[in-house]
């Protein structure tokens, strides 16, 4: 039989954002809409004809039917063999592990990540390349031009598939083979990390912790490692069933998003450890008692501990971490002596550097953490690794390994704030009021602090030389602190606008918990020079991190 062809007509902005391409479900329900992205993959990527493709998403509206269509064209497209997660789940950072322990030339990873979802919400698709890791910019925009030439897609004619249950199926020549959402990534995880001393902590009378899967992705992950393989007590992991709509909530595990969590593990001291990751299980959100950790903070904590996890335990080649995200991490690898790497913001700007074996670990003030197990980021294996630092730290609580560190390496006080759904003309104006002003500003004073550069972020690959420019408008006070401005690139309506604050202070005597005072002056200095909240007229961000 051959494959229908199926003509249709370009559609505007496919181009994928910081994390692939995000719109509201509405919009991917067009006729066309998700086939005219999805053949420009297959017409690009010419690797994938007769080779594996990993198929799966976080189980959000849409996740199914999406896989039917995509599965009818892989077929059409000469795709041999296509591994689909059982009930169409598979967590992005399991994705990754999938596609590079079976060897697959690439994956789709249907996920809107962190934003809602829903019939009214988000849906987002995501080419990985061999490696595991999100398509780097030069493959997203083959991609991205190829939709705007598109005029027709291939498919077969075909029955829906059953998903629900371990199989090898056949749909025409091509096998499909719906695996285990979770044994090949609980599997790698095992190799990482000391499963025996976690098991003895969380088996500890006095120790009470907390995963929350914000009804998306990683249910079915923290229920087979911490309950079954880790023995913690079923009810350990709360809002484990993923559903369709994330049960209504926004499955972003910040402050404001797991505000319960939050509530009861930092405000009233209830639990020992807590934990929650997002749609698709790649963020990750660590507190302990009375304190939350910031994610720039977390990545610098496991770097400098790393060598107490068997995985790491021959040390770390280097650090990356994302340009916003605080310099916790580079005073680690300066202290280590080991090589420390800034990006841009978006996974993918890791993979070389972690192909190269240049760098081990890597993350991003966003809740994102990993290593060069998978390319992504990995939300329970940063709640795993966590847990292996208490373990083997006995009489340490989070609150005092922070408090250790920051002694040790300085504090870097960090926050984000954010102005969503701003109307896209102001949010571009505010920005380039700052951006014009970058040129005057070193020498100019912010409260005590003189401003050393201040530039537009642009870089340079050290491994292929491929340049990206216009990633961030930062204003650099030295070692001290750091303002920095951009536009979200994951969000889908209007523009998010993303400002970053950074203060140092090395003098353990002052780091008292005090972050939005002390960053009160760089916040103020930012909406002098976008006015910002002028424009919007908003009063204030709509999230802080
Ligand atoms: C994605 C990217 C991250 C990025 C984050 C925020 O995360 O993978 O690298 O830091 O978005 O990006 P932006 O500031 O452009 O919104 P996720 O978890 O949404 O896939």
């Amino acid at each position: 039989m051959s494959p229908h062809e199926i003509a249709i007509t370009p559609f505007d902005g496919q181009k994928p954002g910081t994390s692939g391409l995000r719109k509201k479900v509405m919009v991917f329900r067009q006729p066309g809409y998700l086939e005219a992205f999805v053949q420009s993959v297959f017409d690009t990527q010419a690797d994938l004809r007769g080779g594996t493709l990993v198929l799966g998403g976080d189980g959000r509206f849409f996740n199914r039917q999406a896989i039917q269509v995509i599965l009818r064209m892989a077929a059409a497209n000469g795709i041999a063999r296509a591994l689909v997660g059982r009930a169409g789940i598979l967590s992005t950072p399991a994705a990754s592990a999938v596609i590079r322990r079976h060897g697959a030339q690439g994956g789709l990873v249907l996920s809107a990540s962190h934003n809602p979802g829903g019939p009214d919400g988000d849906f987002g698709i995501k080419f990985n390349i061999g490696n595991g890791g999100p398509a780097p910019e030069s493959v997203t925009e083959a991609i991205y031009r190829r939709t705007t030439q598109i005029e027709r897609y291939r498919v077969f004619d075909h029955h829906d598939l059953d998903l629900d249950h371990v199989s090898l199926q056949h749909i025409n020549g091509m096998a499909v083979e719906v695996i285990d959402p979770v044994d090949d990534y609980a599997a790698l995880q095992e190799t990482l990390f000391d499963f025996e001393a976690i098991r003895a902590l969380i088996r500890r009378p006095d120790f009470r912790f907390r995963f929350d899967a914000m009804h998306a992705v990683t249910g079915p992950y923290a229920k087979r490692l911490l309950v079954e393989m880790l023995g913690a007590p079923a009810d350990a992991v709360i809002n484990a069933e993923p559903k369709e709509d994330f049960g209504g909530h926004h499955p972003d595990p910040n402050p404001a998003h797991a505000e319960a969590l939050y509530r009861e593990t930092v405000l009233e001291a209830r639990l020992d450890f807590a934990a929650a990751s997002d749609g698709d299980g790649d963020r990750n959100m660590i507190l302990g008692r009375g304190i939350a950790v910031s994610p720039s903070d977390s990545l610098a904590v496991l770097a400098a501990n790393a060598t107490l996890v068997p995985g790491y335990a021959k040390g770390l080649a280097g650090v990356a971490r994302s340009m916003p995200t605080s310099r916790a991490a580079d005073a680690v690898a300066a202290g280590l002596g080991i090589a420390s790497f800034e990006t841009p913001t978006g996974w993918k700007f890791f993979g070389n550097l972690l192909d190269a074996g240049r760098i081990t670990l890597c993350g991003e003030e966003s809740y994102g953490t990993s290593s060069a197990h998978v390319r992504e980021k990995d939300g329970l294996w940063a709640v795993l690794f966590w847990l292996n630092l208490l373990a083997v730290k006995p009489g340490e609580t989070v609150a005092s390994l922070l408090t250790t560190h920051w002694r040790r390496f300085g504090r870097h006080y960090y926050s984000r704030h954010d102005y969503e759904a701003v109307d896209a003309g102001i949010a571009a104006a505010a920005l380039q009021r700052l951006r014009d002003a970058l040129p005057s500003l070193p020498g100019n004073r912010i409260g005590g602090l003189v401003v050393t550069t201040a530039d537009d972020f642009a870089y340079t690959d050290p491994i292929d030389q491929s340049i990206s420019t216009g990633q961030g408008l930062r204003v650099v006070c030295g070692e001290q602190a750091r303002v920095i401005a951009r536009l979200s690139g994951t969000g889908t309506e209007g523009a998010t606008v993303r400002l970053y604050f950074e203060l140092f202070e090395a003098d353990p005597a002052r780091q008292r918990d005090d972050v939005q005072a002390r960053i009160a002056p760089l916040v103020d200095f930012a909406e002098h020079m976008t006015g910002l909240r002028a424009a919007s007229g908003r009063r204030g961000p709509d999230v802080i991190t």
